[in-house]
């Protein structure tokens, strides 16, 4: 590629190279036939095994265009201008474009329904029970919760406001098997791949062999009333002492609804089941979930040094990896560790280019409002100490075996970032909200990038892919 026009700053260039062989780059300046008082300059070189941003690119064919743009993820990045790459840590932000929204609708995501049950209304679900109470809307109940999730207060304050309501099913008096229905209004689906995720919160402080099943009713047609209906997840055994937060991918095909059933179990009970703060998005949910409770104090009772990890969790393609997160006295650190799972043997290793995220949950109730804190790198395959070991290889072959409360397995290197977010960043924001925090990951392909060159003072770039940002490992 040829630069003419001069420049008053340094200029950010990327040039695609797909090279099929091995290879080398070579720079080269050739005088015009014009005068010239200066020359050119090259600094901060990169090279990466990365796709260059598209906007760089030449584009031979575009896809056909659709009006309002349909569910397109759109992410704005400041540049973090920092001359590595691998180093950079830039702030970002991101939407899907939604054709239903209209020029008074700030709406930012593509979006069904949020219901914090604040209004008497209680957001048009309908309910029914056979026998039994049903599901109530109240604000608290003897056997807990004390205080509904929306009121609850920031940081290490367990105190809530006590204002607000939540939806209660008791299963104290009754039969076995009796049960409480809970159902949304019937949704439509506004997009050709499917794929939407319910979130909301709950409290168990019922019997053990009390139930929370979620299902998914899906319907053939505007005459269809009956549907089929299919159970996405079901919530039983221990009960809680804190607000959980629950994610259930739903992969409607068609017009749907969702329904929460309380089914009174065999055992006595003196609670029930509690949920709030429902969040219904055409969006993927997160792969994995880790909920820390009373997050601050063990923060001012621990070792710094204590490093909480999640459950084992498979990626769609069966990486086995799990989530970590530890405080170093000023800054959360967060970690992300390939173990060995079941479909090791299947798998392309070191694990060459997947896109591994986490995010540090802000809890504002309404999903449309939170500020996550996020990371991601990509899994270089190439990237190892210089002995032969390679950082993102198997951890059958690199790891140590380590047992957690559910199963014995190998471990690979930790990496991670560790600046995710301060202290008083955490305090700031709902990041710790009834003394919860919550850590969410994703781990899957390569994506694509778009970079725009804005101005040479800020760098605006629209991005889905991060690259490396400070790895670091133990
Ligand atoms: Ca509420």
């Amino acid at each position: 590629m040829g630069l003419r026009t001069p420049t008053s700053h340094w200029q950010l260039q990327h040039v695609p190279l797909n090279a099929t062989k091995n290879f080398q780059v070579e720079f080269e300046v050739r005088k015009g036939p014009g005068n010239s008082k200066g020359s050119f300059s090259i600094d901060d070189i990169n090279l990466s095994e990365t796709e260059c941003p598209h906007l760089t690119m030449q584009m031979d064919e575009f896809e056909k265009l659709e009006w309002p743009c349909p569910y397109r993820q759109v992410t704005v990045k400041m540049l973090d201008q920092n001359p590595n790459i691998q180093l950079q840590m830039s702030k970002e932000r991101s939407l899907t474009t939604d054709p239903n929204v209209a020029s008074n609708d700030d709406s930012s995501i593509a979006f069904k329904m949020y219901c914090g049950f604040s209004e008497e209304t209680i957001c048009d679900v309908s309910r029914y029970s056979r026998t039994g109470t049903g599901w109530e809307r109240v604000q608290h109940v003897s056997g807990g919760p004390t205080f509904d999730h929306t009121s609850l207060p920031n940081g290490n304050n367990d105190q809530g406001q006590g204002s607000g309501h939540f939806m209660h099913a008791s299963t104290a008096s009754g039969q076995e098997g009796d049960s409480a229905w809970l159902q949304t209004q019937r949704m439509s689906l506004n997009r050709e791949c499917p794929s939407q995720c319910l979130q909301f919160y709950y409290y168990h402080s019922g019997n053990q062999s009390d139930q929370l099943n979620i299902w998914m009713r899906e319907f053939q047609d505007e005459q269809d009333s009956t549907g089929t209906l299919r159970l996405m997840a079901q919530i039983t055994g221990t009960p809680t002492s804190h607000w959980q937060l629950q994610h259930v991918p739903l992969n409607a095909t068609k017009n749907f609804q969702v329904e929460f059933e309380v089914r009174k179990g065999p055992g006595n009970s003196t609670g029930g089941f509690s949920i709030d703060d429902i969040n219904l998005s055409e969006t993927e949910c997160p792969h994995l979930t880790m909920q820390m409770d009373e997050f601050e104090k063990v923060l001012n009772t621990t070792e710094f040094s204590a490093i909480k990890y999640s459950r084992r969790q498979y990626s769609r393609e069966g990486y086995a990896y799990r989530i970590a997160t530890t405080f170093d006295g000023e800054f959360f650190i967060m970690y992300v560790q390939l173990v060995s799972g079941d479909y090791d043997d299947q798998l392309e290793w070191p694990c060459p280019y997947r896109q591994v995220t986490v995010k540090m949950l802000d809890q504002n109730p309404n999903i449309q409002l939170q500020m996550s804190k996020e990371r991601s790198l990509t899994t270089d395959p190439n990237w190892n100490d210089g002995n032969g070991t390679y950082y993102w290889d198997n951890p059958r072959k690199i790891g140590t075996e380590v047992t957690d409360e559910y199963d014995t397995f190998f471990a690979g290197f930790r990496i991670g970032w560790n600046n995710l977010a301060s202290l008083e960043e955490i305090q700031s924001r709902e990041f710790l909200k009834g003394g919860s925090a919550i850590f969410v990951s994703s781990f899957q392909g390569r994506t694509i990038a778009l970079i725009v060159k804005f101005t040479s003072v800020f760098t605006i770039v629209e991005t889905m892919l991060n690259n490396l940002t400070d790895p670091f490992f133990f």
